[in-house]
C-alpha cells in the first residue's frame, strides 16, 4: 500500500460521527477526547448521551468524571503536563456547564463543598483554578472566591457557603505565611474544628502544612482530590461513629 492510501486509511478511520457510536464505545471516545482536551466533543458527547436517555449523573461519573480519573493519574506520573491538563479541564468545564442545571435540577447531591482562593497578596491562580476544576470533576461543588483573599474574604465565604473544606493557595513565599493568619483566625474565632483546611502552591510543603495548622497539604491537583475524599469521608465516619 502507498503512503497516500495508508493516510486515506487513517483519514477514514478518524472520519466517524460520534453519534454513530454504540454507548460504550461513545463513553469510551469520550475519555480519550477528555485526554486531548477538545471541548466540543465532549460537549457533543455529553448531548448525545443525554439525548439518549442517560441520567446526568451517571454522563457525569462514567463519561466525565471516568475520564478525567485517567487524566489525573497521567498528572499524578508525569505523562500529562499542565498545560495538557489544563485543556481536559476546560473541556470537561463544557461537558459540566451542560449538566450542571440538570444535576441541580435533579437534586444529585455533590459528594461535599469545598472554598478555595489564592491568599491575599498573591494573584497566582492556575494552579487554584485547576484544583478547583479538578475538585468539580470529583463531584465536588467548587466556590472558588479567587485571588487576593484577606482573612475576612475567607471568613464570609464560610459563612456564607458553609464548605466542608477550604482550600488555600499561595505561589509567593512573601505571601504562603498568610495562611496562617487565616488559620489562626479560625482557631481565635472558635471554628478551626468546623472545617477540612488544605493548603497547596508550589512553595509549600508537608512541613509548612503543619507549621500553619493545616489538615492536609496537597503537591497537587490530583493529590487534593484524593486527599479531600479521604479526609472528608474520615470526618464524616467520625461524626456518625
Ligand atoms: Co509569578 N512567581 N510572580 N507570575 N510565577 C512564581 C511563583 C516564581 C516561582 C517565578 C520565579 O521567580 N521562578 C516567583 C516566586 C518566587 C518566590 O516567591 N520565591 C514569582 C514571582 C516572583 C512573581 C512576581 C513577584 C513577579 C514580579 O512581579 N516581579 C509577581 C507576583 C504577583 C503577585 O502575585 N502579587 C508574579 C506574577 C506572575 C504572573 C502574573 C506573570 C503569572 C501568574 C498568572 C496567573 O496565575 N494567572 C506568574 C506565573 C505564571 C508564575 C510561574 C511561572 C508559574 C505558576 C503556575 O501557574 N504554575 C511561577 C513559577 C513556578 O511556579 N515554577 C511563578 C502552574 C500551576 C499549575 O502550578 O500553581 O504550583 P501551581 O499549582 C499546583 C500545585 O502547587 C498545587 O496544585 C496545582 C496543580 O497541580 N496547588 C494546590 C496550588 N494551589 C493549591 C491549593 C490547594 C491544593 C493544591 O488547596 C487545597
Amino acid at each position: 500500500m502507498n503512503s497516500s492510501n495508508e493516510q486515506a486509511e487513517m483519514d477514514d478511520a478518524e472520519d466517524f460521527e460520534l453519534a454513530d457510536l454504540p454507548d460504550d464505545e461513545l463513553v469510551h471516545q469520550i475519555h480519550d477526547d477528555l485526554y486531548d482536551g477538545l471541548k466540543e466533543e465532549i460537549e457533543e458527547g455529553t448531548n448525545i448521551l443525554l439525548e439518549r436517555g442517560w441520567a446526568a449523573e451517571k454522563v457525569l461519573n462514567e463519561a466525565l468524571v471516568g475520564g478525567m480519573k485517567i487524566v489525573g493519574i497521567d498528572f499524578r506520573d508525569g505523562i500529562l503536563f499542565v498545560p495538557e491538563v489544563l485543556l481536559a479541564a476546560n473541556a470537561m468545564k463544557g461537558g459540566m456547564t451542560i449538566l450542571r442545571p440538570l444535576l441541580a435540577e435533579t437534586g444529585v447531591k455533590p459528594i461535599g463543598k469545598m472554598v478555595i482562593g489564592t491568599v491575599k497578596g498573591d494573584i497566582h491562580d492556575i494552579g487554584k483554578n485547576l484544583v478547583g476544576m479538578m475538585m468539580e470533576g470529583a463531584g465536588f461543588e467548587v466556590i472558588d472566591i479567587g485571588i487576593n483573599n484577606s482573612v475576612d474574604d475567607y471568613f464570609e465565604a464560610m459563612e456564607q457557603h458553609h464548605p466542608d473544606i477550604l482550600g488555600m493557595s499561595a505561589l509567593l513565599t512573601t505571601t504562603m505565611p498568610y495562611m496562617k493568619v487565616v488559620v489562626d483566625e479560625m482557631v481565635k474565632k472558635g471554628i478551626r474544628g468546623d472545617y477540612i483546611v488544605m493548603v497547596g502552591g508550589a512553595p509549600l510543603n508537608e512541613e509548612f502544612g503543619v507549621a500553619v495548622g493545616a489538615d492536609a497539604y496537597c503537591r497537587d491537583a490530583s493529590q487534593a482530590v484524593q486527599t479531600g475524599q479521604r479526609l472528608l469521608q474520615q470526618r464524616r465516619a467520625a461524626a456518625g461513629a
